[in-house]
């Protein structure tokens, strides 16, 4: 699978910068005014892992093949958005299918900078962008209980279905309950699903820190993490603006200029860790003379449908698996002192992928 996750949050409080921090790349639409990102900008970022460097030290690879992170920055949103104010909404559409939200809260204090509340207060921050969430999934869910409605007073049962489920969700949100911590069933999640909704999507906020606050221990930081507690969501904390210069350094540069700041851990691997917690997601690996690659699973998968996630096909072709873990390799150094060790296993159907497992899959003609 390709994560994707889509960026969201209030005007001014550093979507764009940490966008370019995690991609890397030099956006030209940073900027202190407020509606500097007027379209949706599609990014990808490589997901740095340590092991795949490791591995290649004891197996030769013409290749190491990250696994990547889709990432989309959008315009801002304010309070209002969803009946039109400011970009309006039409915007979310560019991240619809996004597996998860990092929603950037400001926790950095720059008079320079014009903060839309008028005050930091990161809280309110989030819930301002929730609330303008919550109103376009509202409307999202009365749109489709009036359009399939129709159809369900005819008698259809798929379609009386769906509107139960549409309701139901309708309800929660009008209690003010998001739908990430409604409870749903498996039924009801799917027929959910065509509609893209935003607050059911796993929320990772990013508390956009100042310099001041590298370690992410201060109040603001603390006050949003409340509001994460409260809310079914997690939080990471980065300095928007000293990452993305480090972005555009070249590694020796960046890995000192890091060094002198005190960082021990890129904002970047701090978003993907969290990331990887919040989905439930895993990474495995193949290697071999071609290439050496890292692959995103979610934890539980079975040995098929990791072998899907490089290619469809291989669910069904799916024969066996030949597996050892990323330990076995640095204890033994080789794959053949790790067979002869007899640390490498051959796995069937019903076996469920470890973190750090490298696998090799035998599939059928
Ligand atoms: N002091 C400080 N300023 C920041 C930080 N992150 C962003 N800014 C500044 O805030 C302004 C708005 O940033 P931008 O990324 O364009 O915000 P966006 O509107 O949310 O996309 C820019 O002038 C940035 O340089 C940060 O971590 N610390
Ligand atoms: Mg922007």
């Amino acid at each position: 699978m390709t994560l994707t996750a889509g960026i969201v949050g209030l005007p001014n409080v550093g979507k764009t910068t940490v966008f370019q921090a995690i991609t890397g790349t030099e956006a030209q639409s940073r900027s202190i005014n407020m509606f500097s990102t007027t379209a949706p900008v599609p990014g990808i970022v490589d997901l740095p892992d340590p092991r795949l460097q490791q591995i290649t030290d004891h197996i030769e690879t013409k290749k190491i093949i990250p696994a990547q992170m889709h990432i989309t920055d959008i315009p801002a949103l304010v309070s209002g958005s969803s009946e039109g104010a400011g970009m309006g909404v039409g915007f979310l559409g560019a991240i619809k299918e996004s597996d998860a939200l990092l929603h950037v809260v400001r926790c950095f204090k720059n008079d320079g900078v014009q903060h839309s509340g008028g005050s930091l207060d990161p809280a309110t921050d989030a819930e301002i962008v929730e609330m303008e969430l919550t109103q376009t999934d509202c409307e999202t869910l009365k749109r489709n209980i009036t359009r399939v409605g129709k159809r369900a007073r005819t008698g259809d049962k798929d379609m009386k279905a769906q509107v139960t489920a549409f309701e139901k969700a309708l309800a929660f949100l009008d209690d003010g309950t998001l739908l990430r911590q409604a409870e749903f069933t498996d039924t009801e999640r799917q027929l959910l699903q065509p509609l893209f909704l935003m607050t059911i999507k796993p929320v990772l906020f990013l508390a956009n820190v100042g310099d001041d606050d590298q370690q992410g221990q201060g109040e603001h930081v603390q006050a949003l993490r409340q509001y994460a507690e409260q809310t079914g969501a997690e939080v990471a904390h980065l300095c928007g603006d000293l990452e993305a210069e480090f972005a555009t350094m070249d590694e020796t540069d960046a890995a000192q200029f890091m060094d002198d700041f005190g960082f021990t851990e890129s904002g970047l691997s701090r978003i993907i860790t969290r990331t990887f917690d919040l989905l439930g997601l895993q990474t495995f690996f193949t290697a071999g003379e071609k290439e050496t690659r890292a692959w995103v699973i979610h934890k539980g998968d079975v040995a098929p449908i990791a072998a899907g996630v490089i290619h469809t096909d291989f669910i069904k072709k799916f024969v066996r698996a030949e597996v050892y873990q990323f330990s076995d390799l640095m204890e033994f150094k080789a794959e053949k002192a790790i067979r002869d060790a007899g640390k490498l296993r051959i796995e069937g159907k019903a076996y469920v992928l470890q973190d750090g497992d490298i696998c090799h899959f035998l599939i059928a003609n």
